[in-house]
């Protein structure tokens, strides 16, 4: 419980055991829930997240979009937190977002990664990625966004439904964004976080899944609502 409010924190995981000992032991107390989604991991998450006291949901259905579908609609917390399994988002900063969401009486907040506070924590290509994504998404909708691509969303629970997301892959971070700033209903805000280099190995496809996510985007934009 933060401020009067109970917390999930969800993270969609596909092979992410090393990551996750980094980042469960980090989450803060006041947390209340801690959701796994089991993403058809080879290896052990699944077995050290509930060591570590995580509840686990499985997804068959492969993609980091499948996996939040099937986590996000579990969370028994007023708040809903979600951040990757690697380590990469700041754990040690999730009561200042919820700070920032309550203190400015937002529904949604994106962490945003950039300016990156470490130049390392990201390769040349995804930054030049993430750029690309980010103006597309400026073009295309009209609203500067800063980080499109940001996996680290600290929204009130209630809205899911609203939400809706209904992608199975990498785009459901870019279209979870553009429907909470579409709907006249929510209120959304970006605050600006740390972002660390990975633990363990690279799961983004990223040629393949950058031009997936530009290709969802120019769809979503004519696509009549
Ligand atoms: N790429 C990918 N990530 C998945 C999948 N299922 C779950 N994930 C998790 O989604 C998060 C984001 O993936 P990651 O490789 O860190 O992508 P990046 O942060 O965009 O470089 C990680 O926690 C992954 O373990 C999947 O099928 N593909
Ligand atoms: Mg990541």
């Amino acid at each position: 419980m933060y401020r009067g409010k109970t917390i999930s924190v969800v993270i969609p995981c596909y092979n992410e055991e090393e990551g996750l000992k980094g980042v469960i032991p980090s989450i803060p107390e006041s947390v209340d829930e801690i959701v796994v989604v089991d993403n058809n991991s080879t290896d052990t998450t699944a077995e050290v997240a509930r060591g570590l006291g995580a509840r686990v949901v499985f997804e068959g259905r492969q993609g980091y979009g499948a996996a939040y579908k099937a986590g996000l609609p579990t969370v028994t917390g007023e708040i809903t937190v979600t951040m990757d399994g690697d380590g990469t988002y700041p754990v040690e900063q999730i009561e200042e977002c919820i700070d920032y969401l309550l203190d400015n009486d937002l529904d949604f907040v994106s962490a945003c990664r950039f300016p990156l506070r470490d130049p390392q924590a990201m390769n040349l290509s995804n930054k030049i990625g993430n750029s690309v994504l980010t103006i597309a998404t400026l073009l295309l909708f009209m609203r500067a966004i800063k980080d499109s691509q940001s996996g680290m969303w600290i929204y009130r629970s209630a809205i899911y439904p609203r939400l809706a997301p209904k992608s199975d892959g990498m785009p459901l971070s870019e279209e979870i964004k553009i429907a909470a700033i579409r709907d006249p209903g929510i209120t959304f805000g970006e605050y600006h976080v740390n972002y660390h280099p990975r633990i363990g190995e690279v799961k983004l496809q990223k040629w393949r899944d950058g031009m997936l996510n530009l290709l969802y985007l120019l769809k979503l934009r004519f696509t009549p609502q």
